[in-house]
């Protein structure tokens, strides 16, 4: 298996060094495999990346926005026929099965095909004037060099949400991806630079760990080098980013964590919902920021849907991510670390099911249905926790892990004060044949994703993406709501006239008659 040797990429040009140290980004599913080395950049060489970005932002907005369009069809092009080796480097790199890697490909792809059409719209609008002889007119301009921080969960897929549409809109970037998926970020990087024929330093690439991130960005947001800031990760992290940017005037686009709640009602499909449960609960081991936290089942329903999820859940494949399983490792080390530590949170009110142990997969710890060598990687046991309440720190809080969390309810309005009760909003499910039921969650629950009769997970690239409370900010990724992150409207008014019209003032006014009665 080849190893690559990932450094920063500056104004077109590698970096020589490694200011930041050095990591090994390894395989999950084999901790033996390096994937990559990797040489992290220090603060100062953020702020240079900055000041590339930002240096080179003007030019590439210069580019007419139609040809910017082409270059993101080409990127996609590009992208669709290296799709199957940037999938295998997904999976070999954090662990998500193969055919999950290629959907999260096929994410740029759609991503592309979307946004190749808004180089040709990216409309403005014309307006009425109050006055006469002037007109009105609104336009898209790009907010300039833009900082995206990314998580390795979809180590190419949310990048995408973010540089297509920032580049597209004729932003610079500096990207700093997780380093535990640089080869992925690199290859990403590769794609893009090549396929698009960007001019150097339209797209910068550096590979850091989060503290460094953290002071580089302050650093270049003093310096006034970054207009923009993206970013995706935990609520706490979020929180920082988010302050920084105000303090700098500016709202950040943040995509956090979420505690996604899935009602199944007494008129459900108890097949389906377990389908959904399984999928949205414990696919890429559950570490989706869609992924599902709790069930929230109408009691009437409970104990069946528990026990065909605990069955189906038992049953699964889990292991090696290129054979045919429901999910493979963790992302990494520090990710099963922490997802012990939430297993901590179980009690002795709570009824655990699911596998036949929790925590690692281990020789001494084993599964059933495993594919492969546990100890060759880091696996973890599905765990369903059923019991959970308000007031369990495993009902309140994201267990980023594959862990299901299960409660009941009587009423629908319970059932939505359940879902909002931990704070979050990103994705939320419900699973019934009633359409008012459906309807009545939509309008109750606190998501910015609703799914009736399918799961958390899965949403399409052309919706808006992204929640509210400790989900974000209320931004949205994707589609045409993401132009707004990425362009600020400027108005223009024109009078011509040859005379200063003063708005509200010399503006005419049509005599009305409201005595007029018939
Ligand atoms: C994320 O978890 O950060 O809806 C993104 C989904 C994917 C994207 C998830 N299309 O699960």
């Amino acid at each position: 298996m080849d190893q690559r040797t990932v450094s920063s990429v500056i104004a077109g040009r590698p970096v020589a060094g490694a200011p930041g140290g050095r990591i090994r980004s390894t395989n999950p599913a084999r901790l033996d495999e390096v994937v990559a080395d990797v040489a992290l950049g220090d603060a100062p060489l953020l702020v240079t990346a900055a000041q590339v970005a930002s240096d080179a932002q003007r030019a590439w907005a210069d580019v007419p926005a139609p040809v910017r369009g082409r270059a993101i069809a080409h990127i996609g092009r590009l992208v669709e026929d290296n799709k199957q080796a940037l999938a295998a480097l997904v999976t070999r790199e954090i662990g998500k099965p193969y055919p999950e890697a290629l959907g999260e490909v096929q994410e740029i792809i759609d991503t592309c095909d979307f946004f190749l059409g808004e180089g040709r719209r990216l409309y403005g609008q014309t307006v009425p004037s109050e006055m006469p002889d002037k007109q009105l007119f609104t336009f898209r301009n790009p907010v300039g060099a833009v900082a995206v921080i990314t998580a390795g969960n979809f180590p190419v897929a949310v990048p995408s949400w973010y540089i297509v549409p920032a580049l597209l809109c004729g932003n610079s970037v500096v990207w700093k991806p997780a380093e535990y998926s640089a080869a992925t970020a690199a290859a990403f990087h590769e794609l893009f630079c090549r396929g698009g024929g960007l001019p150097p330093g339209v797209f910068n690439v550096v590979y850091a760990d989060g503290p460094t991130t953290f002071a580089g960005l302050e650093q270049a947001l003093d310096a006034g080098l970054i207009d923009k800031v993206g970013f995706t990760g935990s609520s706490e992290v979020g929180a920082r980013i988010g302050e920084l940017a105000g303090r700098h005037l500016q709202s950040a686009c943040l995509e956090l964590g979420g505690k996604n709640p899935m009602v199944v009602t007494a008129s459900a499909d108890i097949d389906l919902a377990v389908e959904g449960a399984l999928f949205g609960g414990f696919g890429t081991a559950g570490q989706r920021c869609t992924s599902l936290g709790t069930v929230i089942c109408h009691e009437s329903v409970h104990d069946e849907f528990l026990t065909r999820f605990a069955e189906a859940t038992a049953a699964a494949a889990v292991g090696d991510p290129f054979a045919d399983v429901l999910y493979g490792p963790m992302l990494d080390i520090r990710f099963s670390e922490r997802f012990e530590r939430f297993l901590a949170w179980i009690g002795p009110q709570h009824k655990i099911m699911g596998s036949s142990g929790i925590g690692r997969i281990t020789a001494a710890n084993p599964r059933a249905r495993f594919a492969g060598d546990p100890e060759a990687g880091i696996f973890c046991h599905p765990t369903i926790v059923d019991g959970v309440r308000p007031g369990d720190k495993i009902f309140d809080q994201e267990t980023f892990g594959p862990l299901v969390g299960v409660t009941t309810y009587r009423t629908l309005d319970q059932a939505v004060e359940l879902a909002n009760a931990p704070g979050y909003g990103l994705s939320s499910s419900i699973y019934t044949s009633d359409a008012s039921e459906a309807f009545r969650f939509r309008r109750g629950v606190s998501a910015g994703m609703v799914s009736v009769n399918n799961s958390t997970s899965g949403a399409e690239a052309h919706l808006p993406f992204g929640g509210n409370g400790k989900s974000g900010n209320g931004s949205r990724q994707s589609g045409q709501w993401v132009l707004d992150q990425f362009t600020r409207w400027q108005a223009l008014n024109w009078d011509y006239s040859g005379r200063l019209q003063k708005a509200q003032m010399d503006v005419a006014e049509l005599t009305p008659d409201h005595d007029f009665r018939l």
